[in-house]
């Protein structure tokens, strides 16, 4: 996410943080490069300007050039104001007496079909009861889209394809309030370019249906032009926040920077990727860590907490505490960690992922190279995944024929395996001294030992 501005950025930091002493020109250096970073990253002009003269008033300060660790409180300046610029708090869906009604704005193709079902599923997952209404009349096929994604994902959907989209709007609240819905998420029209037409219909829709939320759906890959539509709808028909889609993939993060300096508008979602799943809550102070290279160990907890199997995560901690961790486990493993996400978003949250090398970050993100290592575990005998000692030369022969691989690539698994247990005894060992410090009070946590 946002990897190349985050790459420039933490390249200009990185050479003031371990400086002694900084002088101005030092800090002007810096500044010049984050500047150039956020140009080039589309971040609106104006937005660019401020921000690097706020920083720069506040790093040239007495505070920051006569304290110990110079190079440090300028991290620090930086990753506050780059959480500031992006809204400071994170900003959550209004709620009121229900049904709470969600009205989706926003341009052909920019994500709002997706976002809908997307927020449908985190609502669902929160507790609520969401229902989808499909108010596009005028796209061929865009009611059917909505009502397919819902139907897979099992949620609750309203639409006649007979009906004016205020009408469609109107009967969903009805409907809603009959069958004890609490959130409505209306998925309008969009038009590809911005036009009288359409806001006057979204202005119609808006008086008479009085949503608690207008969230405008833009793509973050268009840039500056998305924080351009955001004005204009915002001029328009008045938002109350904005999903900015599309943040996986090679995005440059100008929307995201500058859409709530520039509107006003907070940013509440982020979509990354085309999974119904691929939502996430915005939080600036997050954000601005991702960014800078410092991980953002909260929402991966959170991401594995809503994803992962918690019962078979407390099997596997018995497992590891009693050093039986064996392949099936292993695969077990890589089927949930894929269950998350893109391995490269969940590599995004972890702390200084930012600083490893280019190859190694491909290495590690190989996804095709787990496909590989699930195909020679599911190749194996039981008896061989439980106690992979008995695999010999026949036997691993055997194995890369029946998943396609070459043996080069089994005896590299094992190998691997061998290693991975090793370091599981040895965690194992940690976690066990961890726990009688814990115990006697002198240490936090028991699982953390380091
Ligand atoms: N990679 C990625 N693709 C997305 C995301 N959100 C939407 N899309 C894709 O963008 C395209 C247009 O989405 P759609 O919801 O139909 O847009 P609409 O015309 O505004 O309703 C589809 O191919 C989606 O799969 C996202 O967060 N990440
Ligand atoms: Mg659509």
């Amino acid at each position: 996410m946002l990897s190349n501005l985050a790459e420039k950025l933490q390249k200009a930091l990185r050479s003031l943080r371990g400086k002694g002493k900084l002088t101005e020109k030092d800090v002007d250096l810096a500044m010049r490069e984050i500047r150039l970073a956020l140009l080039e990253a589309d971040v609106n002009f104006k937005v660019v300007k401020d921000f690097v003269a706020s920083i720069r008033e506040r790093a040239v300060g007495h505070e920051v050039m006569q304290s110990l660790t110079p190079g440090q409180q300028v991290v620090k300046i930086v990753h506050e104001e780059l959480t500031r610029l992006m809204g400071q708090e994170q900003s959550r869906l209004a709620s009121g007496s229900p049904p709470t009604t969600i009205m989706l704005v926003g341009l052909q193709g920019s994500g709002k079909t997706t976002s809908a079902i997307k927020l449908a599923h985190y609502l669902r997952r929160h507790g609520h009861r969401p229902l989808l209404a499909a108010a596009d009349i005028y796209r061929p096929g865009a009611i059917q889209q909505l009502e397919i994604l819902s139907r897979s994902a099992g949620i609750p959907f309203y639409s006649d394809a007979n009906a004016k989209p205020l009408q469609i709007c109107e009967e969903a609240v009805k409907e809603s309030k009959r069958e004890g819905y609490d959130y409505v998420i209306l998925d309008t029209a969009g038009r590809l370019h911005l036009d009288e037409i359409m806001m006057a219909e979204l202005q119609e829709i808006r008086d008479r249906i009085r949503p608690q939320e207008i969230l405008l759906v833009v793509d973050a890959m268009t840039g500056q032009d998305a924080v351009n539509a955001a004005a204009a709808f915002h001029q328009a028909i008045g938002l109350s926040g904005v999903i900015l889609t599309k943040l996986d993939g090679d995005t440059r993060g100008g929307a995201a920077l500058s859409v709530r300096a520039v509107t006003g508008c907070p940013i509440k979602f982020v979509g990354v990727g085309e999974k119904t799943d691929a939502l996430e809550p915005f939080h600036p102070e997050r954000m601005a860590s991702r960014i800078l290279g410092m991980g953002d160990v909260l929402s991966l907890i959170e991401k594995a907490e809503a994803s992962l199997d918690r019962a078979k995560a407390q099997e596997l901690e018995e497992k590891l505490r009693r050093q039986q961790f064996t392949l099936d486990d292993f695969r077990d493993q890589l089927q949930q960690l894929r269950s998350m996400g893109s391995l490269e978003s969940i590599l995004d949250m972890l702390p200084g992922a930012g600083r490893l090398p280019r190859e190694v970050r491909q290495l590690a993100v190989d996804e095709k190279q787990l496909v590989k290592i699930e195909a020679m575990i599911n190749s194996m005998t039981r008896e061989e995944r439980q106690n992979p000692s008995i695999i010999n030369n026949s036997r691993r022969r055997r194995i890369a024929i029946g998943s396609g691989t070459t043996v080069q690539d089994v005896n590299r698994l094992l190998k691997q395996f061998a290693q991975m247990q090793k370091l599981v005894k040895q965690m194992g060992a940690m976690q066990k001294k961890g726990f009688k410090q814990f115990k006697k009070g002198r240490r936090g946590f028991p699982f953390f030992p380091w």
